[in-house]
């Protein structure tokens, strides 16, 4: 079944998404998500460019062979651009074999380990009353486990908040040079062990709590803030350290029992290696459209497994739905998935433009049945809403050092 064409679409329904289609031969196509937050355009052109020329004619039916094609095949492996081209590619390619064996690709993954998708959802607000009620009406919409994040007094925004934002998309939407961010580690431990102690206080056993930190920790930093969180039995505490070198987390790790969670910015299984199989942590947070899709997500959740560490995908909204079409069949096949981030299907216009049927139901995700990933994209919509130059922010400490992000 040869492929016959390669295209890449950037639409920007209040944030940009890079989305590439794959066609063959008998009109078969298949949907994959390439989306590199602010670095859009260097996706599309590695594509375009360095990929496409090579996959027409190939068999779209050999999705291990073109994934090690691209990964193996070329010198210059790894890398948030290549192993976005290679996630996307492979996406589209299990959407294709699923529509041609009419089946959802969660059955080619193996089949249902549990009937829905366990979801963690956001709760943000400028005070920690302001957090607790937004995780009220969560808990009110049927989520039992909910991320807390609250401005941290005395700074120029904080991460996670939406500040008079209205939604996740448009905090994160187009921003055409990085805007400014402010950290002080003193006021954040001020802050962050309080909003547990209230979380807690009010809402007692019955949900979950989760954190990110986003990386702004020493290791030293992260294992005092494990500590201090441990009466209040977070589900995890994410991205405490950065971890270029995953031995920070062996530090960590001998501090606290407090669960630990990363890797929302990894490429590939090196990336997680010791992390992994020192059981350093206790979630692995890869997602499909940044780890080499579902081939490269099956890879590192198969190694997860033999060290008891569960998987817990990126749900940011820069992932497009097609990522998120991509984890549900992904977490509903795989045994050692734990828990999945989620912000919403998108805003009202992206909604037009990525179709599906995947229903929420008391804080699960019900997953699609229909043949492949079973999402729709409207090519002539996205045209409508064209590619803006955006950034993330970067992070400065008060006295003008640059920070981690
Ligand atoms: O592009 C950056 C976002 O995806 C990231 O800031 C979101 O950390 C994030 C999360 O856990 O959702
Ligand atoms: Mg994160």
């Amino acid at each position: 079944m040869k492929i016959t064409d390669v295209k890449v679409f950037v639409t920007n329904p209040g944030r940009n998404f890079v989305t590439v289609k794959v066609i063959t031969e008998d009109g078969t196509y298949g949907l994959g998500d390439a989306t590199l937050n602010g670095r859009e355009m260097a996706v599309h052109t590695y594509i375009e460019e360095h990929v496409k020329p090579c996959l027409i004619g190939r068999d779209a039916h050999c999705i291990e062979d073109i994934w090690q094609y691209l990964y193996m095949g070329v010198y210059w492996r790894r890398g948030p651009i290549t192993m976005a081209a290679i996630a996307a590619i492979d996406m589209a390619l299990w959407d294709i074999k699923g529509k041609v064996a009419g089946l959802p690709v969660y059955q080619l993954l193996g089949g249902k380990c549990r009937q829905g998708v366990r979801l963690y959802a956001h709760a943000n607000g400028e005070t920690i009353e302001d957090t607790l009620d937004k995780a009220a009406q969560c808990i009110e919409q049927g989520f039992d486990a909910i991320r807390l994040q609250a401005a941290i007094p005395g700074l120029k925004e904080t991460y996670g908040v939406l500040g008079d934002k209205k939604d996740y998309f448009e905090l994160q939407g187009n921003r055409p040079l990085p805007p400014e961010q402010e950290w002080s580690t003193k006021k954040y431990f001020k802050l962050v062990p309080e909003l547990f102690a209230q979380a807690k206080a009010r809402f007692g056993d019955d949900v979950e709590f989760l954190h990110d930190t986003h990386s702004r920790l020493t290791p030293i930093e992260s294992a005092k803030l494990g500590k201090l969180l441990e009466p209040y039995d977070l589900l995890f505490l994410e991205d405490a350290s950065i971890a270029e070198n995953q031995e920070n987390y062996k530090l960590i790790r001998h501090h606290t029992t407090t669960p630990l969670a990363l890797g929302e910015t990894y490429n590939t299984i090196w990336d997680c290696k010791d992390l992994i199989q020192n059981q350093w942590i206790d979630y692995i947070r890869t997602a499909a459209t940044h780890a080499g899709g579902i081939t490269g997500m099956k890879k590192i959740a198969d190694f997860a497994a033999i060290y008891n560490i569960r998987t817990a995908p990126h749900g940011a909204p820069d992932l497009s739905p097609i990522c998120f079409a991509a984890h549900m069949h992904l977490n509903i096949s795989t045994h050692n998935f734990g828990i999945q981030e989620f912000v919403g299907f998108g805003n009202e216009i992206s909604q037009t433009i990525f179709k599906h049927d995947m229903r929420l139901e008391n804080g699960m995700i019900i997953v699609s049945d229909a043949p492949g990933l079973g999402i729709e994209f409207d090519e002539v919509q996205a045209e409508k809403y064209t590619y803006k130059r955006s950034y993330l922010p970067v992070s400065r400490l008060e006295d003008g050092t640059l920070w981690h992000w």
